[in-house]
């Protein structure tokens, strides 16, 4: 018994379907995805992954990537991804602290990892997006099946890294019951079928991706067109072949800038979900009135998969994210007590159900103070219910910038930025950004008679922090505004910065 693979990938066997559209034109088959998974698998075992293991993955999407994902399900390894954005910096504590016994890096990355991966004895192979590289080689001449590695629900999948606000990334630890209870959920809700054909051009390294739109359309057993990256040239030729898109809002601010994007080129599609960052009310409304469609808005988080979401029948409130899902719990407590709130009070986000995570990896303090004893998750989030039930999310509690969908933490920004020469201090918040939602500015404050570089402080965080993360713009301030207890008010930043990139 493995619930993971069986559910999602083995009950697939044999079948000549097509699971991915990929972009050279030609369909993969689930006959054929499965058979690489279990050469794949043979690999893992050969190099002597123990169930339990971590298997950490910083690879191009592509159905080879996939294939490992399934591979590591099979063979009980923890299947541990990583934003191909991330610098070798960033890579090294994700390997060093979770373990890893493997790790899979793309060809042109294994000369920057090797030394670490020496010191640390963990295996390093590779995979191209093309499927070429030192992993694909040894799988050639695997047999194409594989005896599944026994497993059980609460038995952990996957660790995916979410950055904290100590500047500390966590690794949220996900069991496979986490994942299957989830995936079936929302196959239902969001009525998935085998005829479904879902446009994919998410990245496969986060929950939206690869737990929420792939575990989605594989226990539904529809089919994906399976994109590298969001292209709107792509998106626009592959929607007439597609039933259904997920995307963060970015993704629908960039197809409502073009005029090709109408509702006769939507006219097959059933479903448009939208998550990952707030989807803004007037987003919703040009969509509707551009397409005939109403995005369907879900609210969900790396520890815990999806938690709300609007009905698939039924009213799509804009600037709502729904309702919790079936067997979710959610509760808006005061922040100070952690009592209660009653109805329609803004207070904070906590949830609870088969689909809250284990806890975060060699972190019992950190799980501890996110978790409760009674199981409700302290999402961060802060939101209220509306009189008819619907979840809105009105802030955060938490010190988070979501720039196009991925999660910037500002401590782990500003600790690189202090130790920046001439720098005195520093402060980054989120502002608005057309394209992105927020996006990241750094502030800062030289040391006394210093004038610092600008551009060369920014030059300087590129070996260290992925491209996302580093700030759009750098001011520099004579004192950064506190408060009467001297904290730093990025409330005040974000109000003096809103309009610095507004179109
Ligand atoms: C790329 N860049 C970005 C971002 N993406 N900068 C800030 N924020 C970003 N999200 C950088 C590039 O490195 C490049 O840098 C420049 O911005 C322009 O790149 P562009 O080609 O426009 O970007 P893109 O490749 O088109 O990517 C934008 C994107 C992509 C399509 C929005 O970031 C994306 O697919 N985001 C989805 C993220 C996601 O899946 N989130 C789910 C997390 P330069 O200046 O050097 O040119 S899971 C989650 O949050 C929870 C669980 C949930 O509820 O789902
Ligand atoms: P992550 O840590 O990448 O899993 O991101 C989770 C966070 O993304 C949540 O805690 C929310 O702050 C945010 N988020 C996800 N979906 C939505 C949504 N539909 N609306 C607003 N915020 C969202």
């Amino acid at each position: 018994m493995n619930p993971l693979y069986d559910t999602l990938f083995g009950r697939h066997a044999g079948r000549t379907a097509p699971f991915l559209h990929l972009p050279d034109g030609t369909a993969l088959s689930y006959a054929d995805f499965l058979a690489q998974a279990a050469r794949f698998a043979h690999v893992l075992a050969s190099e002597g992954i123990a169930p339990g293991e971590r298997v950490a993955v910083q690879v191009e999407k592509s159905w080879h990537a996939l294939a490992l994902y399934a591979a590591c399900a099979r063979a009980g390894a923890i299947f541990l991804p990583l934003n191909t954005a991330y610098t070798v910096d960033e890579l090294t504590y994700f390997i060093e602290d979770s373990g890893a016994r493997m790790v899979v890096c793309d060809p042109g990355g294994a000369a920057g990892l090797r030394p670490l991966t020496d010191r640390l004895g963990a295996a390093l192979l590779t995979l191209g997006a093309d499927g070429g590289g030192a992993l694909a080689e040894r799988a050639t001449g695997m047999a194409p099946d594989f005896a599944t590695v026994p497993r059980g629900a609460d038995d952990l999948a996957a660790f995916l890294y979410t950055s904290g606000t100590t500047g500390r990334s966590k690794g949220a630890m996900l069991t496979q019951g986490n994942l299957l209870s989830n995936a079936e959920t929302l196959a239902g809700y969001w009525r998935f079928s085998e005829d479904d054909v879902l446009l994919h051009a998410l990245p496969i390294f986060h929950t939206h991706g690869l737990f929420v739109a792939t575990n989605v359309t594989l226990v539904a057993g529809g089919s994906m067109i399976f994109e590298p990256k969001f292209d709107l040239d792509a998106m626009i030729g592959a929607m007439p072949r597609a039933t259904a898109m997920m995307g963060v809002p970015t993704f629908y601010t960039r197809l409502l800038s073009d005029d090709r994007f109408d509702a006769a080129l939507t006219r097959h599609m059933r479903l448009f979900v939208s998550g990952s960052a707030p989807l803004l009310a007037e987003t919703h409304a040009r969509f509707e009135e551009r397409t005939g469609h109403r995005i369907l808005e879900r609210y969900g988080m790396t520890e815990t998969n999806m938690n709300t979401s609007n009905p698939y029948d039924g009213e799509r409130r804009p600037g709502a994210v729904g309702f919790p899902l079936p067997g979710v719990d959610l509760r808006i407590t005061d922040p100070a007590t952690g009592e209660a709130l009653p109805q329609g009070e803004v207070g904070q986000i906590e949830v609870r159900g088969p689909n809250v995570f284990k806890g975060y990896w060699n972190m019992p303090e950190k799980t501890a103070e996110e978790l409760r004893a009674d199981g409700f998750f302290i999402t961060g989030d802060l939101g209220r219910v509306d009189a008819d039930g619907y979840v809105h999310i009105v802030g955060r509690n938490k010190d988070l910038i979501i720039s196009g969908g991925y999660n910037i933490y500002p401590k782990e920004i500003e600790l690189l930025l202090d130790e920046a020469p001439g720098v005195l201090e520093s402060a980054v918040v989120g502002v608005p950004h057309p394209d992105f939602g927020e996006t990241v500015l750094g502030l800062i404050v030289p040391e006394a008679g210093a004038a610092p570089d600008l551009d060369a402080i920014l030059d300087g965080l590129r070996g260290s922090l992925a491209r996302f993360k580093q700030p759009r713009r750098l001011i520099a301030l004579d004192a950064l505004p506190r408060n009467t207890m001297g904290k730093v008010q990025k409330n005040a930043l974000r109000e003096r910065y809103r309009d610095l990139f507004a179109d």
